[in-house]
């Protein structure tokens, strides 16, 4: 299981200040916890950048990963910022993921960066209309996705399927889709394909005392069913990540087992 961490996102006051004044402190700071508390790659959520995104996401890819020797998650809507982070990437510690590229044709190019930068990408199964109303139809778009990315000669080894999580506080109907769409997703090819949830999504809007509740107990149904990689807060998500690797016989019983890595 891939945790992404979270937490260098503009959402976050701390974060969006840094990110305003350049300041590589609190940005070090925070990937450095992420990456001791079990992170292996970390989310650079610069949102929509639409001024000056390809600076920002330069400097936070070079901040990032001075302090830590893991790939970055490049994660705006912004092409050319996402193509100055590829540019600078240090691949020695994996490749890049893009996010994201979707069945939106505004999006499509995503996948042309990477396939020239040699990088992985999250497909999110949303088109430009609505969201899709069922699993069935989750697993449609990602059909899609993965034939387009092909044709960009993106290989499906590099591409990560995401349901797109909702909170549970407003769409409570559609985490229960998301956890058949982890599913069928897989099945949509053999080896079976990779898939990637915004695990905090769903918590979004809800009491801040049972936001990790809810959060590691969807992680726990999605990890059953196979779930690949979440974006997430590390320190919140990883004794359930260690325990449900054990129940799954993925990793070896030990009396210790929380405090191996
Ligand atoms: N899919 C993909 N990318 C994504 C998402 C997704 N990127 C963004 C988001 N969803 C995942 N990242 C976050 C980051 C933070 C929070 C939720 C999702 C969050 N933060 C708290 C808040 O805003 O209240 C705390 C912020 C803080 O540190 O103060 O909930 O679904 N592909």
């Amino acid at each position: 299981m891939l945790i992404i961490g979270e937490k260098l996102s503009i959402m976050s006051k701390r974060v969006r200040e840094a990110m305003t004044k350049k300041d590589k402190g609190p940005i070090q700071d925070i990937a450095v916890s992420q990456w001791n508390d079990g992170a292996g790659m970390i989310d650079a959520n610069i949102g929509p950048a639409e001024d000056g995104g390809e600076d920002l996401m330069e400097w936070m890819v070079t901040t990032i990963q001075e302090a830590v020797q893991l790939p970055v998650c490049l994660d705006t809507t912004n092409y050319s910022a996402i193509e100055a982070g590829l540019k600078i990437h240090n691949n020695r510690w994996g490749k890049p993921l893009i996010n994201s590229t979707s069945n939106d044709p505004d999006r499509f190019s995503m996948l042309e960066l990477a396939s020239k930068y040699n990088a992985r990408i999250i497909g999110l199964t949303v088109g430009k209309g609505g969201l899709p109303a069922d699993a069935e139809e989750r697993a449609g778009i990602a059909a899609e996705i993965m034939a387009r990315a092909s044709e960009y000669g993106v290989q499906l080894d590099d591409l990560y399927l995401d349901p797109l999580v909702l909170q549970i506080s407003t769409s409570q109907d559609h985490a229960i889709k998301v956890i058949q769409a982890i599913k069928m997703f897989q099945e949509l090819n053999d080896p079976p394909m990779k898939t990637v949830v915004g695990l905090s999504n769903v918590s979004n809007g809800c009491p801040k005392l049972l936001r990790p509740v809810i959060n590691n107990h969807f992680l726990s149904l999605l990890m059953y069913e196979g779930l690949t990689a979440a974006i997430a807060d590390p320190v919140e998500v990883i004794p359930t990540v260690k325990t449900i690797n054990v129940i799954l016989g993925k990793t070896l019983y030990a009396h210790s087992y929380l405090e191996i890595s």
